[in-house]
């Protein structure tokens, strides 16, 4: 440690727990990843929740009811709650004071807040000592027996004691952060980013207010549901229709798992039932999630074959889950979360616990609501019967392609027979396919034109996205299937490359092949095969000087390079390029672009397809140009 990370230390403080703090958010500064996942933006918002989760632990608990967000002027962020206030007064066995020990000490918060439900101090809840140590500057304030106590940090380390610095009759925890700059890439805080998870947080916590404002802009919003889960189903299904409402609500405790489930049918055809513990998205889903499916299937397989609405026939879980939209969310004391990214939960009383409720109440609410039952039913013997048709059109269609062993007449394929080392372009007109054919690399590189736009796979009925030929030809060109048995481990390529023109056409073009590969080939995105080529914006050229510039900094970059008398001309569509200048610039593996499609977050991808292309896709080409950016790249 330098001198200057010691600021504020006095000799005396220099005893053994000091050592292990400094060692501690040493540590933290060294590999800021293991405590906060990254460095990047993820990370720097990743601070802000850590926070916040505090105050909500507080109003899980009962001791608060709001908690505020402010994102400030010169881009320091203030998290405020009503709850007891970090406890404050000298710790005779550290020779601390207590709130000191809270925001510095890695491993203090489960020693003084022992609350059952806690979101802090779970999955990714590293605690307030990380933030501290990560901040350039960190000031707590605590309201408290009749007291306003506070104190200052820098990058973890106390700048003094704790000090009074006023009275009140109110209870509370304010806390201050200037993410260090050091540390993070970027230390600019994205409004979108926060709302979406305060407004979850706030659907998922009936009781607590949220309020969230940018004093950078002068924007402010509140967050308050008293309809829970139920509101929150509501505020999923906007765009879409529901075939009943109120949304179904169970609620209930059972084995010391409390629960709220909340659940709507719409008269649509994709699932959407996302899971949480403690408030903690698990969307590798788990117990809870299993015992829900289960319960969900039999439930509405018993009812229909005792009211006579099903005969000789059973149900499967996708049939009775088609058009669904549901939230569980349940609280239980230290759950145990596992899978790839540790969302995944492993406590299996979940699923007695979910499933004894869903038996009970599920079966109970479908007595009492016969139309609802019946409507439910009708639509889950018609997805059955859709199901079907779409399983008989796969066998004939495979009986015939196998026959044949026939590959698309449009698909230009590659040499290479190993699928890792192949790459698909999937390319915008015949004309540009033609360019890309010949500027390619056919050792490796397969082209497939596209004639036009393809089915919009969110309006249509599963079993009519196979009668489009276009779907059919990508379908048998990737080589995986598609639906629910898709197979990423049978896919003929790992690149898959969308090369549409940068223009509206363009971006509605890769849209829809984005929401066929997110709805009916989704491993595809989840292992990352799906990539979109970024071609070059703008070719600048002074006589026989010529250079691509993929955005505007490289464009005026390169103007300054070549002088006076320099030309820019920019490419609308992928036709004004010649092969050889379509290989050099957006193909050639050496030099060309590409952006990998990641889902940072399966729910907010769920919303985004189904509101972007759920309805007539032509009043949304606006909002398609206004988010382009966002759209394609899934991550908003
Ligand atoms: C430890 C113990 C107690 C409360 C808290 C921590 C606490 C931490 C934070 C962080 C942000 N807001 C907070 N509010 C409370 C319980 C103290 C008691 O028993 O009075």
């Amino acid at each position: 440690m330098d001198g200057k990370k010691q600021q504020g230390l006095r000799d005396d403080d220099y005893n053994a727990g000091t050592i292990i703090v400094l060692k501690g958010l040493e540590a933290v500064r060294k590999r800021p990843g293991m405590y906060i996942g990254s460095t990047d933006g993820r990370g720097l918002h990743h601070l802000v929740y850590e926070i916040v989760d505090n105050g909500i632990d507080e109003v899980m608990a009962g001791y608060a009811k709001n908690v505020s967000v402010t994102i400030n002027e010169d881009g320091s962020v203030t998290v405020s709650d009503d709850g007891r206030g970090i406890p404050v007064g000298m710790n005779e066995e550290e020779g601390k004071d207590a709130l000191e020990i809270c925001l510095t000490d890695l491993h203090a918060g489960g020693k003084f807040n022992q609350s059952a439900y806690k979101v802090s101090g779970g999955l990714h809840g590293v605690g307030a000592s990380v933030v501290n140590a990560l901040s350039k500057y960190f000031v707590a304030t605590v309201e408290r027996e009749g007291s306003i106590y506070r104190q200052t940090y820098h990058i973890g380390i106390p700048d003094g004691p704790v000090e009074v610095i006023g009275t009140s009759d109110k209870t509370g925890t304010t806390i201050t952060f200037y993410p260090d700059d050091e540390i993070f890439e970027t230390t600019v805080f994205d409004y979108e980013e926060l709302q979406y998870r305060f407004r979850n947080q706030a659907f998922l916590n009936k009781e607590a207010t949220i309020f969230f404002e940018d004093k950078r802009v002068g924007r402010s919003e509140k967050f308050h549901y008293e309809g829970g889960v139920s509101e929150f189903v509501l505020y999923l299904n906007r765009s879409k229709k529901a075939i009943h409402d109120p949304p179904i609500a169970l609620a209930g405790e059972r084995y010391g798992v409390q629960m709220d489930i909340a659940l709507q049918y719409t008269d649509g055809y994709n699932e959407a039932v996302d899971s949480f513990v403690n408030t903690i998205y698990t969307p590798e889903g788990g117990h809870h999630l299993t015992g829900f499916r289960a319960s969900l299937t039999k439930t509405i397989n018993d009812y229909g074959k005792v009211n006579g609405l099903l005969k000789d026939t059973t149900l499967e879980g996708g049939d009775v889950r088609e058009g669904l939209t549901a939230i569980i969310s349940i609280r239980m004391p230290d759950p145990q979360f596992e899978g790839q990214t540790k969302t995944k939960l492993g406590s299996s009383i979940a699923q007695k616990a979910v499933s004894s409720l869903m038996n009970e109440k599920l079966a109970e609410y479908l007595l009492e609501n016969p139309a609802v039952a019946a409507a439910i039913i009708k639509k889950s013997i018609f997805a059955m019967e859709t199901r079907k048709a779409l399983e008989k059109q796969k066998r004939t269609l495979r009986k015939g392609a196998l026959e044949s062993n026939s590959l698309p007449g449009k698909l230009a394929d590659c040499s290479e027979k190993d699928p890792a080392k192949c790459e698909l372009y999937i390319v915008e007109g015949e004309s540009a396919g033609g360019s890309a054919k010949q500027g390619r690399d056919r050792a490796f590189q397969a082209i497939l034109p596209l004639r036009g736009k393809i089915l919009n796979v969110e309006k249509a009925r599963p079993d009519k996205v196979l009668d489009n030929e276009e779907i059919r030809n990508l379908m048998i060109a990737i080589g995986g299937g598609i639906g629910d048995e898709f197979d990423v481990a049978k896919i003929r390529y790992h690149n898959i490359v969308i090369m549409t023109d940068a223009d509206i056409d363009g971006a509605h073009i890769g849209t829809l092949l984005l929401t066929l590969f997110y709805r009916k080939m989704k491993p595809l995105i989840e292992h990352g095969h799906i990539f979109l080529a970024m071609p070059p914006l703008y070719r600048v050229s002074k006589g026989k000087k010529e250079a691509y510039a993929y955005n505007e900094g490289e464009m005026a970059k390169a103007l300054e390079e070549f002088g006076q008398g320099a030309n820019v001309s920019r490419y609308k569509g992928l036709g004004e390029m010649n092969p050889q200048q379509l290989w050099e610039t957006t193909m050639d593996p050496e030099t060309r672009l590409m952006k990998r499609v990641e889902i940072e977050d399966g729910m907010l991808a769920d919303q985004l397809f189904s509101i972007l292309m759920g309805d007539d896709v032509d009043p949304r080409r606006e909002f398609i140009i206004e988010h382009a950016h966002e759209v394609i790249n899934l991550d908003v």
